[in-house]
C-alpha cells in the first residue's frame, strides 16, 4: 500500500461491532495485485468516509463515522459501520453507502453483498408489512393458506374490459382469491390503468355475490413518478381493494418506502413484484442476494413478495429460496457465517414469500414441500390458463391441486374425482419448465 494511501485505516480485525453498529457481510474478489487487506480497507473506507489518498484535515466527527472489515475468512467479510453514519429511517440513504461506489472499484474484480444485520436501534425506525402473514385471516378470512393468485396471459393485449370481465370473472369463478397484474401492465393506451381498476371492481362484486367468497387483485399502480403513484394507490383504495400490487426494484427504494407509508394510512397491503432484481442478485460472484433484497422489503414494509420457487421457469436455488423463505417468516434460524446472518426483528410482521414461475397444478406439492409451509402465495398465470378446457377449469384444477396437499392424497389420486386437476395433469404432468 503506497504511503498516500489510507485505505488501511478501515481494516480493523478483531473490533467488537458496537451495540448500534451495522454489519455487513460481503464476499470479494480482489483484482490481481491486491492483497485481501487492500481490498478489505477500499471496502470500508469507500462505502463510509473514506477516498482513495491522505488528506490535509480532517473533521472532528471522523473517528465515530469509520467503517471497519473486523471479520475476514478467506473471501468473506464483515464491515461494522457506525449507526450515526446513515440518516434514520431511509433504506436509501443506507443503500448509498454499502450498496454504492464500492461495487466499480477497480481494486475488486467481483462483489457481493450478501447480508446486513441490522440493530434493534435501526429496526425500530420502520414499521415493516401492516398485514404481512396477517393478510390470510384478515383479508380472506382464511383459516391457512396459500394465497392463490392468477395473471392474465398473455402478459399483455387483452383491454381493460376483457382483462376484466373475461378472464378475471373465470380466475374468480374458478376459485382463485386474486387477479395479479403483470409487472408490465400499467397504463397502455389498450388497457388503462383506471378503466381496469373499475371494471375489475365491478366483476369482484359480482363474484363475491355470486360466491360468497373473497375477491381481491394485485393491481400494478408501477408508475412514472412518486404523485402519480400516490394517485394510483388512492384510486385502488378508493375502488374497495385491500391490495395494490408495485414493481418494487423498477421502481426504487424511495418509491417502497412512499409507498408502504400510505399502505399504512389506507391500511391496504403490499403485493412486491421484483422484476430486475435478477440483473443484481443472479451472478453468485457480484452483486446483492435476493435474500438481503427480501430483507430490506420486509424492513420498509411490503406484506408479500415473490423469492422464487426453485423448480419453476426462473433461476433461484433452492438453498436461497428456503433460506429467503425462512427470514421472511421469521423462522428463527441461526446466523450461517458465509451465507446469512442472525437478525432480531424487534416486533416487524412477517411477510408472505411468493411461489411464482413457470407453476402448474402439478408442480403445487412441489413447491409446498420446499417452502415446507402452506402460509405463502402462489402465483399460477399459464399454467392456469393453458388447461385444455378453459380458464375457469385452470382455475379449478389449481384449486384441487391444494385441496389434495391439504387432504394428503396424491394428486392423480385426486384426479380421478376432479376432472379439472386430472386434464391439467393431462397436459403438464410434473413438467418443470425452463
Ligand atoms: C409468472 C410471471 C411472474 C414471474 C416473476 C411472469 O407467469 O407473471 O412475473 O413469476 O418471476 O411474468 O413470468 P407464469 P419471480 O405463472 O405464467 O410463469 O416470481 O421469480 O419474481
Ligand atoms: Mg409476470
Amino acid at each position: 500500500m503506497s504511503k498516500s494511501e489510507w485505505y488501511a485505516d478501515f481494516v480493523k480485525l478483531g473490533y467488537a461491532p458496537k451495540k448500534d453498529d451495522i454489519v455487513c457481510l460481503f464476499r470479494f474478489e480482489p483484482s490481481s495485485g491486491i492483497a485481501d487487506s487492500e481490498a478489505m480497507g477500499r471496502i470500508a473506507s469507500e462505502s463510509s468516509v473514506g477516498t482513495w489518498t491522505t488528506l490535509a484535515a480532517l473533521p472532528k466527527m471522523l473517528p465515530k463515522l469509520k467503517a471497519y472489515a473486523f471479520w475476514n475468512d478467506r473471501n468473506f467479510c464483515k464491515v461494522a459501520y457506525p449507526g450515526a453514519l446513515f440518516e434514520p429511517a431511509s433504506i436509501t440513504g443506507f443503500l448509498a453507502g454499502p450498496a454504492g461506489n464500492i461495487f466499480g472499484m477497480k481494486a475488486i474484480k467481483n462483489l457481493r453483498l450478501i447480508d446486513v444485520e441490522f440493530p434493534r436501534h435501526y429496526v425500530r425506525q420502520f414499521r415493516g408489512p401492516h398485514f404481512g402473514i396477517d393478510a390470510i385471516k384478515k383479508i380472506f378470512k382464511k383459516k391457512s393458506g396459500p394465497i392463490t393468485a392468477v395473471v392474465p396471459k398473455p402478459k399483455l393485449g387483452y383491454t381493460a374490459t376483457e382483462h376484466a370481465e373475461k378472464v378475471a370473472y373465470a380466475v374468480w369463478r374458478g376459485g382463485i382469491d386474486c387477479v395479479k397484474d403483470d409487472e408490465n401492465l400499467t397504463n397502455q393506451a389498450f388497457n388503462k390503468f383506471g378503466e381496469r381498476v373499475n371494471r375489475l371492481s365491478r366483476v369482484r362484486d359480482r363474484v363475491e355475490k355470486e360466491t360468497g367468497e373473497v375477491k381481491e387483485a394485485f393491481i400494478n399502480v408501477t408508475a412514472p413518478d412518486l404523485r402519480e403513484l400516490e394517485k394510483r394507490i388512492k384510486v385502488v383504495h378508493e375502488h374497495g381493494f385491500r391490495y395494490f400490487m408495485l414493481d418494487v426494484v423498477i421502481s426504487g427504494f424511495a418509491a417502497v418506502q412512499t409507498a408502504s407509508n400510505i399502505a399504512h394510512d389506507y391500511e391496504m397491503a403490499i403485493h412486491a413484484h421484483r422484476a430486475m432484481h435478477a440483473m443484481f442478485t443472479r451472478n453468485r460472484r457480484h452483486g446483492m442476494s435476493m435474500l438481503l433484497l427480501a430483507k430490506l422489503m420486509r424492513l420498509i414494509g411490503v406484506d408479500q413478495l415473490h423469492i422464487g420457487t426453485a423448480i419453476g421457469k426462473l433461476e433461484g436455488s433452492r438453498s436461497e429460496i428456503i433460506a429467503t423463505k425462512d427470514m421472511v417468516l421469521s423462522r428463527e434460524v441461526g446466523e450461517i457465517p458465509m451465507s446469512r446472518l442472525h437478525q432480531d426483528w424487534n416486533g416487524i410482521k412477517p411477510m408472505l414469500p411468493v411461489a411464482s414461475g413457470g407453476l402448474h397444478p402439478g408442480l403445487l406439492p412441489h413447491v409446498f414441500d420446499i417452502y415446507k409451509t402452506t402460509d405463502m402465495v402462489v402465483q399460477v398465470g399459464g399454467g392456469t390458463q393453458g388447461h385444455p378446457m378453459g380458464i375457469e377449469a385452470g382455475a379449478k384444477a389449481v384449486v384441487q391441486a391444494i385441496e389434495a396437499y391439504h387432504h394428503k392424497v396424491n394428486l392423480y389420486e385426486y384426479g380421478e374425482t376432479h376432472m379439472e386437476l386430472k386434464e391439467a395433469l393431462k397436459k403438464w404432468g410434473s413438467v418443470r419448465p425452463r
